[in-house]
């Protein structure tokens, strides 16, 4: 019955990370999956979350299923984070939001929401995007397509071309980008740069659908949702899928939630229902425990503190590395290639790496970065930053 099912050829970030626990070699370095690890080497339990987990232990009560938005302080806490507490939008109650299965959870409720109520518009995202955007996006039925983002030649970003494609796009289309720490280049908009792609996205009449995995990891809580709030403000029809994945390190606790800015509270009543109907269809209702602990932090003063310091610290240590590896790279590499390391912002480095020296940076070194070149800047650390380094030097030399 089963003989026509072709093998699957793996994802290019969750199999290189299998491949990557089955690798034998001691002195092996995880630089493929977008995951935060500390100076140690390991992914740390935050301790505003193991405090958290601790009360939750203590008073463990009932297990219902939750509603199918997910837990109410949870879906107020996250939309205050996102939009901020004090957002016109979010006082006058005009934003649906509900707790979705991380941020890929968030995306595909998103892509199922504009598959059903928009059939006639498109997707476009940035050349090159987080690889599983198009895979969400086409697997819900929609087209994907892009726009120009990243200029090889400097390691930045080719706005001009990028805001005269946005310019061109048929009235409804749905524009997807990155909130900050853009996944895989480190690229990301300038204040000006977003103030400047407002108007457009106004004039043709666009859905912006913001993903913002990475919040707190660029320059900060607010900085990072900037562009969130900027948009929202302007009154552009907003759609963002966020994360909490990274910045709490719960990544397989799968929490994020699905915010859409509509023009009124009653607007946003019907907008959330279409999207719990959407959840009933596909999973039901979401898991309780991350949310909880999430919920719990945020809503608690001291719990807040503890985090946003640690996560601030995450940042810094980021910051750290991209200047270890820099300086690691001097006279190793030619200026442009090493450059980036400092230019590029939050997890990831687009390396200009090419595949086969991806290949050998393996096979050789032990050394995973995805085939893309991108490099998780985040598992870096004091004792393998050198190692990477030369590493490094010794594909792109050659020898
Ligand atoms: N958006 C972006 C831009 C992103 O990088 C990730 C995860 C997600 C959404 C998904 O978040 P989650 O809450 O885990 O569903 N990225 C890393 C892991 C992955 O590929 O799944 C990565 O790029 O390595």
């Amino acid at each position: 019955m089963f003989e026509h099912i072709p093998a699957y050829p793996g994802d290019p970030i969750l199999s290189l990370n299998e491949d990557f626990q089955l690798d034998p070699r001691p002195n092996k370095v995880n630089l493929s999956i977008g995951i935060y690890f500390d100076d140690a080497g390991k992914l740390p339990v935050m301790d505003a979350v193991r405090r958290a987990e601790s009360a939750l232990l203590e008073s463990i009560g009932p297990r219902s299923y939750l509603p199918m938005a997910g837990l109410p302080l949870y879906r107020d806490t996250a939309q205050a984070l996102v939009f901020g507490a004090n957002s016109e939008a979010r006082v006058a109650g005009r934003i649906a939001t509900l707790q979705t299965i991380g941020g890929s959870g968030a995306l595909k409720v998103g892509a199922d929401f504009l598959k059903r109520y928009f059939p006639g518009s498109q997707i476009w995202i940035s050349e090159p995007s987080w690889e599983n955007h198009r895979v969400v996006f086409e697997g819900a039925g929609l087209t994907v397509n892009t726009y120009p983002y990243y200029d090889e030649q400097t390691g930045g970003l080719r706005f001009a071309d990028m805001i005269e494609t946005i310019g061109r796009l048929p009235e409804k289309s749905v524009v997807l980008l990155h909130a900050c720490c853009h996944n895989p280049t480190g690229v990301d908009l300038s204040a000006s740069q977003w103030a400047e792609l407002v108007p457009v996205l106004q004039r043709r009449k666009l859905i912006a659908f913001v993903d913002m995995a990475y919040q707190g990891f660029g320059a900060g809580l607010e900085e990072d949702a900037a562009c969130v709030r900027l948009l929202t403000e302007a009154g552009i029809p907003v759609i963002a899928a966020n994360s909490f994945s990274k910045n709490f390190s719960l990544y397989g606790e799968r929490v994020g939630a699905l915010s859409v800015v509509c023009q009124s509270a009653e607007e946003a009543g019907r907008v959330l229902g279409q999207l719990m109907s959407t959840v009933r269809s596909n999973y039901s209702n979401p898991p309780t425990h991350g949310a909880r602990l999430v919920a719990n932090v945020l809503a608690d003063a001291s719990l807040r503190a503890s985090w946003e310091a640690e996560l601030a610290g995450m940042r810094e240590r980021i910051l750290a590395m991209r200047g270890t590896i820099h300086t690691g790279l001097a006279g190793r590499v030619d200026e442009v290639m090493r450059a980036r390391y400092i230019a590029q912002r939050g997890m990831f480095t687009y390396t200009g790496l090419s595949e086969s020296q991806v290949e050998r940076l393996r096979s050789e070194y032990a050394v995973y970065v995805l085939r893309s070149g991108r490099m998780c800047v985040a598992g870096l650390n004091a004792r393998n930053a050198e190692y990477v380094a030369a590493s490094i030097a010794a594909v792109v030399s050659g020898a």
